[in-house]
């Protein structure tokens, strides 16, 4: 029977670039914490997803000469995505939302109408610096020397019609809910909400842009599109269904159990986003959980800091389990720390290969070298010895859902590996390779064994939230063992004539000084474009002075039927006569793009024929690869120079 519904959420990655390993943590402390909830019985939703809209989309897309819909497309859904990267580290979320998906969008455009339509919302004018040239608005600190940061030119104070939200009219209201509620952990960023933001005075917020498109338009007042905080925060209820019909759960999960957010948006979550649900009378969330980062010498992660920080590479050099592991022990949840290869590697090696690792290899072996594929059911107990650990097993579940509830997963799983530690240690107390010399302490040793595999049991599912696929390998090597939140409880679950299963090492020990080699190897830049080779065979001067280089220029270009690598060219060349050329890069040009442009023509080949059409010359053009992509840009003319002038 379902203990009840619990509904958790991830910040909504902006995808403007391909994510690193900071954005990964994150998402596996909600995986683990979803995880949980579910191996306690919980009905859980777990929501993620992306936040697509905004200037800095708009731009990027621009930059890499896309639409901002193709260049979010290819973040999220191409290879090695957002959704790639998920599928890789196993995480077990129920809905995803892209903020370009229609429902959401309609959606946001109802509750931007209502808030107005209350008055939480009203027209009023943004003032700021404007640099006329690039019709841009800046806020003064976004200036650099005083000047436009994007052309350095001169400013002018300048207004822009925009809608704000009605944020100062919620100040005491939000001042109460952190200040006298548990609404915002661990309880430092509250003293940071109020002090900072709130005591100096909360000034209503512009919710409105005009500057730039990309993002959801104001229905009633085109031109102005909704800021993009608004439509992000309110993915956690559209999501559910709220003024959308895609989704009927919102009575079932609003208001959310938690959201867990990085401690730089924590601001949003818990002063912007309570007022905003205030304004609609809507429940608020149980609690916003503020993380820390995770920093690479010291500063925040980027991923322009190198290949160290690509969860991708991390995962294949370590595996899956070991890195979500890596992020959750390591690190105390609610504060920053240090990420390092070194750090990385000696947590795996201790943990998992020495401590777990050995324990389920020595464990399984030995009940298979001394008993074969069973235990015998012929089992004697020893208080003086067996106390303590038992003891520690038994109250394992306990400690550790003390920590789990409070976020506390570095906490969580130091208590699993206390009875790890203290299982090792009772192997070595018990000498079980001593007891085997003995007929008559068999009974004893299979009671040893017995013990241990209980307490493998125990960790091993309680390990599940961290690590799931290593739990389900555990446990089958456990001859397919109860790890059901009931079980992990009590001790004593296995039958005594339990069947183990052989199998490699979990987690082999990895060579600290050739691994940070290898890792300082891959991490060095590698330039992301690559030129031909050089030909080496020299052509003599004579030869090459045959070739016939004209410019000409492109009256009409099409694609050519059934091909979807030709594009056919009519070129003017200055005879007065059309040429014709076909040329094999539709992949690179759309052909209207073409039209009027210069190229370079070598115009005394001899005609060939492709697709059966005929083709009298070749178009030059530049070559190279850019990040394993082939690239392709045509030879263009100053459009000054005339059709049929000789290149020499
Ligand atoms: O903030 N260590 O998206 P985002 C730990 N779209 N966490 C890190 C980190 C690091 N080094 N780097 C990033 C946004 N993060 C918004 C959210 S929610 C309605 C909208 C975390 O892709 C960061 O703190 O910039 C944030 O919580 C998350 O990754 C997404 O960051």
């Amino acid at each position: 029977m379902s203990k009840g519904n619990y509904y958790i959420t991830t910040p909504i990655y902006y995808p403007s670039a391909k994510l690193h390993i900071g954005h990964t943590y994150c998402t596996v402390a909600t995986d683990a914490m979803a995880r949980y909830k579910r191996l306690q019985g919980y009905n859980v939703k777990f929501l993620t997803g992306t936040d697509e809209h905004g200037q800095k989309i708009e731009d990027k897309a621009k930059e890499a000469g896309v639409t901002p819909q193709e260049f979010v497309d290819n973040i999220v859904t191409g290879e090695g995505g957002v959704l790639d990267l998920w599928k890789l580290m196993n995480i077990s979320y129920d809905r995803f939302i892209r903020t370009t998906d229609d429902y959401h969008v309609a959606a946001i455009q109802k509750i931007f109408k209502k808030m107005y339509e209350k008055g939480d919302i009203y027209k009023g004018k943004y003032t700021g610096k404007y640099c006329k040239p690039c019709e841009s608005f800046w806020t003064e600190s976004q200036l650099v020397d005083g000047k436009c940061p994007d052309c350095g030119r001169e400013v002018q104070d300048a207004q822009e019609e925009a809608y704000f939200f009605r944020l100062s009219k919620y100040a005491d209201r939000i001042c109460d809910l952190l200040e006298n509620t548990d609404f915002l952990e661990p309880r430092s960023r509250v003293h940071e909400m109020v002090n900072n933001f709130i005591k100096p005075g909360l000034e209503d917020l512009c919710v409105s842009r005009t500057s730039f498109t990309w993002g959801v338009p104001v229905d009633f007042d085109p031109g102005h599109v909704v800021y993009v905080w608004i439509d992000a925060l309110f993915n956690y209820m559209t999501a559910l269904g709220f003024e959308n019909d895609k989704y009927q759960d919102v009575s079932d999960f609003w208001p959310a159990d938690v959201h867990f957010v990085g401690k730089e948006i924590v601001r949003f979550h818990s002063i912007i986003w309570p007022a905003m649900l205030m304004s609609l009378d809507l429940p608020l969330p149980k609690k916003v959980y503020g993380h820390g980062w995770l920093l690479l010498d010291g500063g925040k992660m980027s991923k322009s800091k190198g290949n160290v920080v690509d969860p991708y590479i991390l995962a294949e050099r370590f595996g899956v389990d070991a890195l979500r592991f890596f992020l959750l022990r390591s690190f105390p949840f609610g504060s920053d720390g240090n990420f390092s290869n070194e750090l990385l590697i000696s947590t795996i090696n201790t943990d998992l290969a020495n401590d777990l690792g050995n324990l389920v290899s020595r464990t399984v072996a030995m009940a298979q070298k001394y008993f074969g594929e069973k235990l015998p059911e012929n089992q004697e107990a020893d208080d003086g010895m067996d106390s303590e650990l038992l003891e520690m097993a038994t109250g394992l579940r306990a400690k550790y859902q003390e920590q789990m509830d409070a976020y506390a997963f570095q906490n969580a799983l130091a208590e699993v590996f206390k009875v790890i530690s203290r299982a090792n240690k009772y192997i070595d107390e018990n000498a079980p390779w001593v007891l085997a010399k003995d007929e008559t302490k068999h009974p004893r040793l299979a009671k040893v064994l017995y013990n241990l595999l209980e307490t493998v049991r125990i960790c091993a599912g309680l390990l599940t939230p961290f690590m799931p696929a290593t739990s389900a390998e555990i446990a089958s090597r456990l001859g397919g063992a109860d790890m059901s939140w009931d079980s992990l409880g009590v001790f004593g679950v296995l039958r005594a004539d339990v069947a183990t299963v052989n199998g490699p090492a979990l987690f082999p020990r990895i060579d600290m000084e050739k691994e940070l080699a290898a890792l300082e190897e891959l991490s060095k830049p590698v330039s992301d474009i690559q030129i031909e080779p050089y030909a080496e065979e020299a052509v003599d001067f004579d030869t090459f002075c045959k070739s016939d280089f004209r410019a000409v220029k492109v009256k009409d270009c099409q694609n050519v039927k059934k091909s979807d690598k030709l594009l056919q060219f009519t070129l003017d060349d200055g005879t007065g006569t059309d040429r014709q050329i076909l040329s094999g890069i539709a992949k690179f040009y759309k052909p209207e793009d073409l039209i009027g442009k210069t190229l370079v023509a070598i115009t005394n080949l001899p005609p060939r024929k492709l697709m059966g059409r005929e083709s009298c010359g070749m178009l030059l053009s530049a070559v190279h690869t850019e990040k394993g992509e082939e690239k392709l840009n045509l030879i263009m003319l100053d459009d000054a120079i005339p059709a049929g002038a000789k290149l020499c």
